[in-house]
């Protein structure tokens, strides 16, 4: 964690590195429960997050809420964010499945972006998990595991390019060219997840 972020967090900023690290490990286990192998691992890459204090203020700001860790703890559930980047989209759905099985947290809620994609073409599954805190009389915090395939990463990374772009010309082109790949990549998602069952199920 940055100088300025423990700085920002203070008594709470051991936790959520603790929170951090758990989140880290367990998915790490669930997905070499699965397959250590890298030709079937179901994960290209998992990383896990504390979010900035910077942009987690401008946050905050946006939101018109107080600019605090005490009120972003108990108001926001991305501070402490996973991200699960897998290769097929079946594989989401069968890590996300253990994910709800562990006892390390609570899953609150599940936001399918993939059945039913943001109207930009966002595609992602959301899991909000109830994790044990202790720390200030705050018994529990929420934090985000996000899950995607290599081509939404992708498609998601250069649309979050386009939000903090301040000065573009072409935005409505940009925005309609993003939708437009965003389909097409779903489209190949699902080839994709066929070609791999009828390979595996075809064999005698
Ligand atoms: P950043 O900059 O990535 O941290 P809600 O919690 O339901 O009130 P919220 O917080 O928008 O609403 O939840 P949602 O929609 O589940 O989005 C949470 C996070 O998902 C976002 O965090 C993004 O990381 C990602 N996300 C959601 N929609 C989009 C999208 O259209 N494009 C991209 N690229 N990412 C998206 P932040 O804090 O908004 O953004």
């Amino acid at each position: 964690m940055k100088q300025e972020d423990k700085i920002f967090y203070g008594k709470y900023a051991d936790k959520l590195e603790e929170i951090r690290v758990l989140m880290m490990t367990e998915i790490q286990t669930i997905l070499d429960s699965i397959s250590t192998d890298p030709e079937t691992a179901p994960a290209e890459h998992l990383k896990c997050r504390i979010k900035g204090s910077e942009s987690l203020k401008e946050k905050l700001r946006k939101k018109n809420m107080e600019q605090t860790p005490e009120y972003a703890l108990k108001n926001l559930s991305d501070i402490v964010g996973a991200r699960v980047v897998t290769h097929f989209i079946g594989d989401i759905y069968t890590v996300s499945d253990l994910i709800e099985k562990s006892d390390k947290w609570q899953v609150r809620k599940i936001k399918d972006y993939i059945a039913a994609p943001k109207p930009n073409g966002y595609r992602s599954l959301h899991m909000i998990l109830s994790v044990p805190f202790g720390v200030g009389g705050i018994d529990y915090v929420n934090t985000e595991i996000q899950m995607r395939t290599i081509a939404m990463d992708c498609w998601a990374s250069l649309e979050h390019q386009l939000k903090y772009k301040k000065t573009i010309r072409n935005t409505a082109l940009i925005v309609e060219e993003l939708k437009r790949c965003a389909d097409e990549m779903a489209s190949t998602d699902l080839s994709m997840q066929t070609i791999k069952d009828m390979i595996h199920n075809d064999s005698f």
